[in-house]
């Protein structure tokens, strides 16, 4: 008798989106073996991806595998709040009670009560918004404001050239200046990192303006270490300088620009001396940056939501994206500003997200990024919550409310989320989600121009269920019988894009499935306003902008200062202006429940410069405490010249229950919200540091 080889594997490659909110939304080659998610990849025939990925998700079955994933419903038996016990209960029983209680709140409170509470921890089409959203407003629940992340930056950079558009990021290789204006790329954009790169090689320069010497900073040419929330002062600095030397293109401004005038007068107001004394850096430095950014093409300033974190958060968007019109770089392929590419794709959100099942008057809204004041505070009271792709608990600026909101024993909460997270502690139902890699969708993205595909690759794990999938079996379990609700996952791919609309020429859901990706139909290599046709009322660059005039808000660009201003009397008690932007190896909380990448990352940290923690007598790596009035969390120091005086740096976001403490550093920041969108001020935070 023969003994036969081990039978190979079965092994073949799916090809898979990355769902996590980054704007590099890269292609995946997904190897399964056997049903198993073995290894996974980026694509190399996606130009942005180009075969490269970030170290979360190229180490990605570590997170699906990982012991503590959710797999089946659970009901909390004990006290809501860390530690919180669950058992074991069915599908059934859980939207059996889900349903019964919306139903009982619903008839006594009103359904708009219940407040949905979503983010983008899942970005594509259907995980992010989909059957979810019918499903909410077929029942009348609260609407959600979702302005945690970009609602302001996106409000001011729209006001000034129509929308989240801009240059296309793979013409950059051909500038010759560059500006990481309030972006860490090698961090938070790492494919936009690789061209800026590309074009050094080819003799850009690169600056990055950024209160910290990042890695993406320290790998520039110069580095401008400005104030938090000074940035628009800062352009103003740099138009006031553009103007007096007559750096400009007027022939550009005389056709494709509004207001000029005015915004000259407004300019006039910021000479550099001014601007030196706001943002903490020097007038040489202001007018160096305005020479170079005047005198060189192309030029191109990829910018981030990095800026928009502040009590000026749109208006620093709206300032840095009037520059090049002012110059004329524009005219360039290469030239230019990107915020956001999102803008460009012909998506088809009424069909998806079905506003048109909302009873009228429509419901309330809600802020997001006020959801501990308003579970406190709202009127009438929120009695139900349902959270899925986001972890508020965690993430949610002014945590002690937030705590105490989601504590209240009146509150019925239901959480989905692949794991047990800081809010799923406060869950009644916990219900297990899958991974992307579990289900099928579609995907856009906010840092290129590609649209992709997502197979599901494996079975989901246990019971776990994709968020269309609960919500379309909650829909039945309602009794809610529009046709809507039956629709597969794959009829919501077709009805995602509006397929004739020009961007999608010869594109259709089948050629697509079958490619695994495409290039939106946008002429390449081509500057899309060197002759105008901004998306803006007037087909301009709105230097003056009706639109914000007519909501009451200042219609010309301007300097806000933070709301926590550090030449404030509140100063003299809270001196450091306190940052936290993402930590390299999280996706916000994503990943910070990877053994690999807490390793990686070490214990929660906050950054000081030498000057501020001799000061206050800190030494490198002592514990030390972080603090205002709002609340405080520990941390450990690590005193460095890359971060500027004045200004305290803490990687985020860790999770609450797996920091030392058992506190982050939304303890400290604050619900104030931003000038325009209600937006979060996650970087507008003065605190003191002292030894623990
Ligand atoms: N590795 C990793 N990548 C991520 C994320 C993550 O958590 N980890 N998060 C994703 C998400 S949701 C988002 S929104 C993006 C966030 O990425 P970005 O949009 O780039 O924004 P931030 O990381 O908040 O800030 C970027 C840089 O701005 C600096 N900064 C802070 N305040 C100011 C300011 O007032 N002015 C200026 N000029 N600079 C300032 C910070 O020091 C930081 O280096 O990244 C995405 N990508
Ligand atoms: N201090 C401070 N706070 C911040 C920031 C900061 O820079 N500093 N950044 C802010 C920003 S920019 C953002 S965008 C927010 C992000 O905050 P969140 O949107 O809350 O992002 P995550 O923390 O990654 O949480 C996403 C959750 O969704 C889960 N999830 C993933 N896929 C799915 C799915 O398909 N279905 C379901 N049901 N769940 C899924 C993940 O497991 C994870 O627990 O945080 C904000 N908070
Ligand atoms: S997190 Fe960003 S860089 Fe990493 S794989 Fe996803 S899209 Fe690419
Ligand atoms: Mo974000």
């Amino acid at each position: 008798m023969t003994v036969s080889a081990p039978k190979p594997a079965l092994t073949r490659v799916v090809r898979g989106a990355c769902p996590h909110d980054c704007p590099d939304t890269c292609a995946l080659d997904v190897t399964v073996a056997d049903g198993r998610v073995v290894k996974v990849a980026g694509a190399a025939d996606h130009p942005p991806t180009a075969g490269v990925l970030c170290t979360k998700v190229a180490s990605y079955p570590e997170r699906i595998y990982h012991p503590d994933r959710l797999l089946h419903p659970l009901r909390r038996v004990g006290p809501k709040g860390p530690g919180a016990r669950f058992e074991r209960i069915s599908w059934d029983a859980a939207l059996a009670c889900i349903a019964e209680r919306f139903r009982q709140i619903a008839a006594a409170d009103g359904a708009e009560t219940i407040v949905p509470y979503s983010y983008a921890g899942n970005s594509g089409l259907l995980g992010y918004g989909s059957m979810d959203r019918r499903f909410f407003h077929r029942l009348g629940a609260a609407q959600l404001d979702r302005t945690i992340c970009a609602s302001a930056g996106a409000m001011g950079y729209r006001a000034t050239i129509g929308g989240s558009v801009g240059f296309d990021a793979d013409n950059v290789v051909d500038a010759r200046l560059i500006i990481l204006w309030g972006s860490n790329s090698v961090v938070s954009n790492l494919h936009f990192w690789r061209l800026a790169q590309e074009a050094r090689r080819r003799g850009a320069h690169l600056i990055a303006i950024d209160p910290c010497r990042t890695t993406t900073a320290e790998k520039c040419d110069q580095h401008i270490a400005l104030l938090p929330g000074t940035d628009s002062a800062l352009a103003l600095g740099m138009m006031h300088v553009l103007i007096r030397d007559d750096l400009l293109d007027h022939d550009y401004i005389a056709r494709h620009t509004l207001g000029f005038d005015a915004l000259r007068q407004r300019a006039m107001a910021y000479p550099p001396e001014r601007v030196a004394a706001i943002c903490g850096i020097s007038t040489t430095e202001i007018e160096g940056l305005a020479h170079a950014y005047g005198t060189t093409r192309p030029a191109a300033i990829r910018t981030n939501y990095g800026i928009n974190r502040t009590a000026g958060g749109g208006m620093a968007l709206r300032t840095v994206a009037c520059l090049p019109a002012l110059t004329g770089a524009w005219r360039d392929a290469a030239g230019g500003v990107l915020l956001s590419t999102s803008g460009n794709y012909p998506v088809n959100s009424a069909a998806l997200e079905r506003p048109d099942l909302m009873p009228t008057p429509t419901p309330r809204t809600i802020n997001m990024s006020t959801i501990g004041r308003d579970l406190l505070h709202a009127q009438p009271a929120i009695k139900a919550l349902f959270v899925y792709n986001s972890n508020p608990v965690a993430v949610a600026p002014q945590a002690q409310e937030v705590v105490r909101g989601f504590a209240r024993d009146d509150l019925f909460t239901v959480v989905h989320d692949l794991f047990q997270t800081d809010t799923a502690d406060y869950a009644d139902i916990l219900l297990p989600a899958t991974s992307h890699m579990e289900q099928l969708d579609i995907h856009k993205s906010y840092g290129h121009l590609h649209l992709q595909v997502n197979q599901p690759a494996i079975a989901p794990l246990g019971e776990a269920l994709p968020n269309t999938e609960l919500f379309r079996r909650l829909a039945r379990e309602m009794g809610f019988s529009e046709a809507c609700f039956a629709d597969s996952d794959e009829d919501l791919c077709r009805q995602a894009f509006d397929w004739s609309d020009p961007r999608l020429a010869g594109q259709s859901w089948e050629r697509l499935k079958a490619d695994g990706h495409a290039r939106l139909n946008l002429p390449q290599n081509q500057a899309p306003f060197a002759h105008g046709g901004f998306p803006t009322p007037s087909g301009k660059c709105e230097f003056y902008s009706q639109m914000l005039a007519d909501l009451g808000l200042d219609p010309l660009p301007d300097f806000i200062a933070p709301r926590e201003w550090r030449q404030s009397p509140l100063a003299a008690e809270f001196p450091l202006a306190l940052i936290t932007p993402p930590a390299r190896n999280f996706l916000n909380t994503s990943f910070a429940n990877s053994p690999r990448f807490l390793a990686q990352e070490e214990s929660p940290a906050v950054h000081l410069n030498p000057a501020d923690a001799t000061a206050r007598g800190i030494a490198d790596d002592h514990p030390v405490r972080i603090f205002n009035r709002r609340g405080e969390f520990h941390a450990r120091a690590v005193v460095t010249d890359r971060v500027r005086q004045g200004v305290a740096m803490a990687t985020s976001i860790w999770w609450r229950k797996l920091s030392p403490d058992g506190r982050n550093c939304n303890e400290v920041t604050s619900q104030a919200l931003t000038d325009m969108a209600g937006g979060a001020t996650f970087y507008d935070c003065l605190v003191e540091v002292t030894c623990l």
